[in-house]
């Protein structure tokens, strides 16, 4: 797999991090000299690793105090997100243009796969805009390249234009635009020659056909297993051929992934798709940040982190936060959140995404029983509406009938109203930003004590940031 051994050497740097509640600035050092050491053996170009280095400490060390999450989940946020922009930042796609036919040439060493990645190129535009390209073969030094997109042309069922016996690349091209523009194709391929290395015939030639043909796209194809020599030469034909994106092959073997760091931050220009296999159909759309949690084998936890930060409503943890401070929280409200939390998965699935979740001390012991959330909603569906907005009128007798209609041991219905009673006074304490006797109160080991504490501190912690950034803006 592409990308194995680097993938777990970021790992393995950040694993240190994750489970520790303090970082210092030692722990900060020792993680950075790991990914440094990863990045250059996965073939990383050299000034691109110490720019991205750079980077990370001097965020990681500033700490942007973010809601939510451990110091050590921050420093993998901050190198998913640096990881991200050494890749590009959004997925790019082809420069389409105004008037038909859209051109795109392709060029790049012998054996990247040009000529594959131009059927597979066919093949996508067929399918997703319901395209007519046509091909033009502009390879004529290998008699078998001809052939190769002639038959190419023949499993997609689309024209391919060839001139066997003329010399001149740019002549081909140039008659071959105009057929397509008889026929009002709507793009326009060209394969060109590779050479083994950058030879000045070469990239005349390629000049050439870049002046006949005013491509809209000049693809680079480079071989992702060539790591970070593939760089260099990107650097080469996007300094005489101004490129206007990348196409990466080979992705699907047992690359270290060099290339694909580099590439982007050595020639400014994005990588557009990445090639996955010999056929077709494997070709994909490159989404550097898809490709930076896939590298960091971190795919569920950041997801995660996303989540937590986004699936709160903000709106609504004002409101809440609002009737905490009023100390009006009632059982209504405590359905909402236990729903809020329900949404983002199975609990005890996301407890276990989260790194450093099962070493934290605070949150040992912690497990969710979604049975024990089940009861709970039974519990506050049996009571009166009356009885929902205030817990104090729940006497035993009132507490009898509920545990028959909801089904549940009056035990249970009596735990849980305590746990109830001793969230909401945890949570208009945290509210006031009275952190102090927290771990004072009884019934702090309750499972819905620590979620509430965990969602109301987040709330709390929330606008707390807000006002400090009024402050600052007011300040500067
Ligand atoms: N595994 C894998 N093989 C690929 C990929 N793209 C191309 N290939 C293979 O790489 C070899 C070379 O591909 P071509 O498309 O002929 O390369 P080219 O750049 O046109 O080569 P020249 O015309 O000789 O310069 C072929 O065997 C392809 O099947 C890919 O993404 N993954
Ligand atoms: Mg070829």
């Amino acid at each position: 797999m592409a990308f194995e051994n680097l993938s777990e050497r970021l790992q393995k740097a950040l694993r240190n991090l994750t489970g520790k509640g303090k970082i210092s600035e030692e722990d900060i050092n020792a993680a950075s000299r790991e990914i440094r050491l990863a990045l250059l053996e996965a073939d990383v170009n050299f000034k691109v690793v110490k720019d991205f280095i750079k980077t990370i400490k001097k965020r990681a060390l500033g700490q942007e105090v973010q809601e939510s999450l451990t110091p050590g989940q921050q420093v993998i946020k901050i190198v998913n997100e640096e990881l991200t922009k050494m890749m590009g930042e959004e997925a790019v796609g082809l420069t389409k243009s105004p008037h038909i036919p859209t051109v795109i040439m392709m060029v790049g060493l012998q054996g990247t796969g040009k000529t594959t990645t131009v059927g597979k190129l066919a093949y996508r535009l067929m399918k997703e805009e319901k395209a007519r390209p046509f091909l033009i073969a502009g390879d004529i030094y290998r008699p078998a390249a001809i052939d190769q997109l002639k038959q190419i042309g023949a499993d997609l069922n689309v024209p391919v234009f060839s001139e066997p016996d003329e010399k001149n690349v740019a002549k081909i091209v140039e008659d071959g635009l105009a057929e397509a523009a008889v026929h009002r194709n709507d793009y326009v391929i060209i394969d060109t020659a590779g050479r083994l290395e950058i030879d000045e015939p070469l990239m005349k030639e390629l000049e050439e056909v870049k002046a006949v043909s005013q491509p809209d796209n000049i693809l680079l194809v480079v071989d992702a297993m060539t790591g970070q020599a593939a760089a260099d030469v990107a650097k080469t034909f996007n300094e005489r051929l101004d490129v206007t994106g990348v196409i990466l092959t080979k992705l699907d073997g047992d690359t270290r992934g060099g290339a694909a760091l580099s590439i982007r931050a050595i020639t400014g220009k994005p990588i557009l798709f990445t090639g996955q296999g010999e056929k077709l159909t494997d070709l994909e759309v490159f989404h550097p940040d898809r490709m930076a949690s896939r590298i960091l084998g971190m795919g569920d936890m950041l997801t995660l982190i996303e989540k937590a930060q986004q699936d709160y409503d903000a709106k609504q943890a004002e409101k809440v936060a609002q009737k905490m401070r009023e100390n009006t929280f009632d059982f209504n409200d405590f359905i909402d959140q236990l729903e809020q939390v329900q949404k983002m998965g199975p609990l005890d699935e996301i407890m276990k995404m989260i790194p450093g979740m099962a070493n934290n001390p605070q949150l040992k012991n912690f497990s969710i029983d979604e049975k024990q959330i089940a009861h709970t909603k039974a519990i506050v569906y049996s009571m009166t509406p009356a009885e929902r907005e205030d817990e104090s009128l729940l006497n035993p007798s009132r507490r009898r009938r509920i545990a028959a209609g909801s089904g549940v041991p009056i035990v249970e219905v009596n735990r849980m109203i305590k746990e109830f009673k001793t969230a909401k006074d945890m949570m208009s304490k945290v509210t006031k930003g009275n952190f102090k006797d927290l771990e004072k109160l009884p019934g702090m080991n309750s499972p819905m004590a620590k979620m509430a504490m965990r969602r109301m501190g987040k709330s709390f912690k929330k606008k707390k940031a807000k006002k400090m950034k009024k402050v600052k803006r007011f300040h500067s």
